[in-house]
């Protein structure tokens, strides 16, 4: 029998915050950010990264009621559950995933009492586990059949075995050993292959076979190609092939793999970052130390996620925050705008991480849910995106908060002085510019040049993006999912929703093939329109 807990809409505060939204007309963000030390005064600041909100449509009263609504649908003693191994993908009352939600418990290494020790403990061995492997790879003791040094890897997954890792890779290049590279496959377009096979000298590459299920087509399919690949070039696939899998999945078979690392049924994908599905691959191009970090500004962010006062617990701030958007203002979409380079794939993890974990409307009892749930997220790195899309973001009739990452000293420290500013200054200057010019706008006599400003942003600023601020930042963002999630008594955990697609896809392939040889099926015909098949 499931719990029964307060949605959003059924708390006291929920209605509270209706009324404050409909007041809030007279907030002119203009006027209030100079008042009552609002710019200083609306900072929260943990694990290395500082939140301003000042530029939020928010006031006291309003920050205040959303404590309550957090405390009324007790988010955070639901993380605490959660973090302390609760059941919480599930729908109770229906068939269910029906599991443990536990990614934190893969970073909660550096406490003697982890929240659940039988997690952590699993967590750790797989940790021993790659250290060794990472261990034998610098001193040469795995090699290939030459002799020689492993230089690359090739990492071949999809969705949550993919996207994080990736996004994660690309902020931390800086940090990556010397001679090390890391190239990505997860499409099952043959071009995707192909690109990076070109690339690599196979006969010093590792290949590293990403697959929780071990079941998904697009990651078999290149896996495929790849051995086939190291085949032709006389190459042996089991001394180059590693694999992450689920215990007992179809390719955890030792004789398959140079070595074997296992993820665990209470990680979901698109929360995996974390576990051997990113660290594998980061602790072959980091190095073990700097895993470590990043492990530890995970686990750091996890703990500061426990605080139950909303105002120092930067993840429930900005799941707050966002949920006053969303549901009290009406913003459909939330874009996260990184002004930094190396973050350029994270808005790429975060459209998975939370529009698969949030895009749901039933709730955890199996009810539909009355409410707008997960928002549409998006986003591109600044500058670039000012000469792109920001125009709506200024004068658009649709208002999109927006979430600014930046990083207040640049990662390489390289940089040159041109026209007065090194291109730091130019990146920094221009981040702080946006984010006024969205909240204060600009009068004219000519309406093509008005801005009607008051439009909601936060700025989230990191001194340097580092492998453990990047493990901040990451369970930041998971931990915020996770706080929306239980404000909207949905379950973050499962994807149902991308079920359907695969079914069908491969009724489509079963006619392409000729497995399926109906005449009349709504596939065929598609078929034959789209693709002109017989
Ligand atoms: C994430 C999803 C999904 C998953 C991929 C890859 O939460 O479950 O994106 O990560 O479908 O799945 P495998 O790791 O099982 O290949």
């Amino acid at each position: 029998m499931g719990k029964k807990r307060k949605n959003l809409i059924e708390s006291i505060a929920g209605k509270q915050l209706h009324v404050l939204a409909q007041q809030l007309y007279d907030l002119t963000l203009p006027e209030a950010l100079t008042a009552n030390n609002r710019l200083e005064r609306y900072i929260c600041q943990s694990d290395g990264l500082k939140l301003l909100y000042a530029t939020q449509r928010v006031t006291d009263e309003v920050l205040d009621t959303l404590q309550e609504l957090s405390a009324e649908c007790q988010l955070v003693s639901q993380f605490q559950e959660m973090r302390r191994g609760g059941i919480m993908n599930c729908i109770s009352g229906f068939e269910s995933e029906n599991r443990q939600v536990l990614h934190t418990a893969c970073r909660d290494l550096f406490s003697d009492t982890p929240a659940e020790p039988e997690a952590t403990a699993q967590a750790r061995r797989e940790l021993a586990k790659l250290a060794l492997f990472l261990e034998g790879i610098d001193t040469g003791q795995i090699c290939n059949a030459e002799g020689k040094k492993f230089s690359t890897m090739i990492h071949v997954g999809i969705g949550g075995s993919d996207l994080g890792p990736r996004s994660i890779y690309e902020a931390l290049i800086p940090y990556g050993q010397k001679g090390r590279q890391v190239f990505f496959i997860s499409n099952v377009d043959p071009d995707d292959a192909s690109a990076v096979l070109a690339q690599v000298d196979l006969s010093t590459t590792l290949v590293n076979i990403v697959s929780k299920s071990g079941t998904t087509l697009e990651t078999l399919t290149n896996e495929t190609i790849v051995r086939k690949a190291l085949q032709d070039a006389n190459l042996d696939p089991r001394r180059h092939c590693i694999a992450v899998t689920g215990e007992g999945s179809p390719i955890d078979n030792p004789e398959e793999y140079l070595c074997s690392f296992y993820m665990y049924d209470y990680i979901g994908g698109r929360y995996s970052a974390t576990s051997m599905v990113g660290v594998v691959m980061l602790g072959f191009f980091l190095g073990y130390k700097k895993v470590v970090e990043f492990l530890q500004g995970a686990a750091e962010m996890d703990l500061t996620a426990e605080n139950p006062i909303l105002r120092e617990n930067l993840p429930l701030l900005l799941a707050m925050l966002g949920i006053w958007n969303h549901n009290f203002l009406g913003s459909p979409t939330v874009a996260v705008l990184p002004y930094s380079q190396a973050l350029h794939r994270f808005p790429a993890h975060l459209q998975q991480c939370d529009m698969e974990s949030n895009g749901k409307s039933v709730d955890r009892t199996g009810q539909p849910v009355t409410y707008k749930t997960g928002p549409i997220i998006w986003g591109e790195p600044g500058t670039n995106g000012q000469h792109a899309f920001y125009q709506l973001l200024h004068q658009g009739m649709e208002i999109v908060p927006v979430e600014f990452i930046g990083c207040i000293t640049s990662q390489r420290g390289e940089d040159v002085e041109v026209a007065g500013s090194t291109s730091q200054q130019k990146l920094l200057a221009n981040l702080l510019a946006q984010s006024l010019a969205l909240a204060v706008g600009q009068t004219s006599d000519n309406p093509n040049k008005c801005f009607p400003g008051n439009r909601p942003s936060t700025l989230l600023l990191i001194d340097r993006l580092t492998p453990q601020t990047m493990g901040a930042l990451l369970a930041l963002y998971e931990a915020k999912i996770v706080f929306q999630g239980f404000a909207w008594n949905i379950n973050s955990f499962d994807q149902e929703g991308v079920q359907l697609g695969k079914v069908l896809a491969t009724r489509f392939l079963d006619c392409l093939s000729g497995r399926d040889k109906r005449e009349d099926s709504i596939q065929r015909k598609f078929l034959q329109v789209a693709l002109k098949t017989p």
